[in-house]
């Protein structure tokens, strides 16, 4: 029977009954008598609900068989669920801390039951209200580096890595919809797609002509489509990220897969990029000078200490077929180790811009807009700051293999950003 047939989506009335019954629950929540439950989901995909009881509280989270944001005419497959599950738990052995422990999961239901993180709120929209959050960068820096790294051939056992690789090979539908919708889809007219119109119309059309781009775009995919380098989250924008000030966890891996170790890095760095044009939009209570600024550090922050905490790992971890030890140090060439990893780490900056421009031109011109932009309630403020970005992501991801480091970018970034002002 496909998972799909014995489905039935939660409801808060219904949740204490159906669940009610499972002992990790009720030793924490009490009894489900006494359950206060609410929906709470606001992403693209799933039903999230908070279950409070006992003086403690848990997430319970149900993937939904179609696209929550279209509805019902978008069929998902429930499984996506069991990638989040798997991925989870493999992120947990990977960067310990970095993510909610899952206390039960329910295939048939698609259902997660993690920890309720509190008083935790999602980064993208903290960012929006422009509080200052110093860990970010050192702690995404961390968990980017020790999740790719150890998912990888640098890292695993041949074998295991290839049966992983073969078991997320099935999240071919959460797949699919990156590669249409960040890939493809901002660069040609599609169906589903929507911009700030008419305002963004004359630089949408001139993306849309500028064969460059369209190469890079389709260097991109071809990337994410072939390169199964390590386990991606997949999906690390600043939605899936929840954080205090002193803590960063991050959530939702169901678009995990084995891709480029780029991928995350860059639509990680393009969310906060597009946070940085967005921040003109929200200066009605003040000048955000501090919060673009913090922002613009923390992109040089993660991308430092992705870099030394992976440069790290290849010194003291490399245990996997790649890039043996027999080959360098066991030979007394750690020159040559090191040679070789200033190559993997250049070429994985090139990469990651190309995958940050893209991201930053979908979040805009594709399906999936994000709240950075959408919120700003001054339409011509928006637009300004819409195309700031849209230029910004050209530049990087057309120029990607001539930009040597993130200094050079600040200046663009800052250049663009003042003329989004006027
Ligand atoms: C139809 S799903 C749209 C987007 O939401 C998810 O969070 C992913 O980013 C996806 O591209
Ligand atoms: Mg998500």
């Amino acid at each position: 029977m496909a998972l799909e047939e014995a489905f039935e989506a939660l409801e808060p009335a219904t949740l204490p009954s159906r669940l009610g019954g499972l002992k990790v629950l009720t030793e924490k929540l009490g009894e489900p008598s006494g359950w206060q439950v609410r929906e709470v989901g606001d992403g693209n995909l799933n039903l999230v609900f908070i279950v409070e009881g006992g003086g403690s509280a848990m997430i319970v989270k149900q993937a939904l068989p179609y696209v929550r944001l279209v509805g019902e005419g978008w069929p998902l497959p429930l499984k996506r669920s069991f990638f989040e599950y798997n991925a989870l738990i493999r992120q947990a052995a990977r960067a310990p801390g970095s993510v909610p422990e899952v206390f039960h999961f329910d295939e048939a239901q698609a259902i997660i039951v993690q920890e309720f993180l509190t008083p935790h709120i999602i980064l993208r929209r903290a960012l929006i209200e422009g509080e200052n959050l110093p860990k970010i960068g050192p702690d995404l820096g961390l968990f980017m580096a020790r999740t790719l790294f150890r998912g990888s051939d640098l890292s695993m056992k041949a074998v295991a890595r290839k049966k992983d690789m073969a078991l997320f090979s099935e999240n071919d539908a959460l797949c699919d919809i990156t590669e249409s919708l960040v890939f493809t889809d901002p660069y040609y007219d599609a169906d589903m797609n929507s911009h700030t119109t008419p305002e963004l119309d004359g630089v949408v059309a001139r993306l849309r002509a500028d064969r460059d781009l369209k190469v890079a775009a389709q260097d991109m995919k071809l990337a994410f489509v072939t390169r199964a380098e390590t386990m991606l989250h997949g999906d690390l924008h600043t939605g899936s990220i929840m954080v205090t000030a002193d803590e960063t966890r991050v959530i939702d891996p169901e678009f995990a897969f084995y891709g480029p170790m780029a991928f995350d890095v860059g639509m990680l760095l393009a969310n906060f990029w597009m946070s940085y044009f967005s921040q003109r939009g929200h200066e009605q209570e003040g000048s955000r000078d501090a919060m673009r600024a913090f922002l613009l550090d923390t992109i040089s922050t993660t991308w430092a200490v992705f870099r030394d905490e992976f440069a790290r790992l290849w010194r003291e971890e490399r245990t996997g077929i790649l890039y043996q030890r027999s080959l360098y140090e066991d030979q007394g060439d750690s020159l040559g180790a090191e040679q070789a990893l200033d190559a993997f780490l250049h070429a994985l900056f090139e990469d990651m811009l190309g995958f940050a421009g893209v991201e930053i031109h979908r979040r805009i011109l594709g399906l999936a807009h994000n709240a950075d932009f959408e919120t700003i309630a001054d339409r011509a403020q928006k637009a300004r700051s819409e195309t700031a970005a849209l230029e910004f992501g050209r530049h990087i991801a057309v120029n990607r293999r001539h930009i040597s480091s993130l200094d050079a970018l600040e200046r663009l970034a800052m250049r663009l950003e003042e003329e989004s002002a006027r």
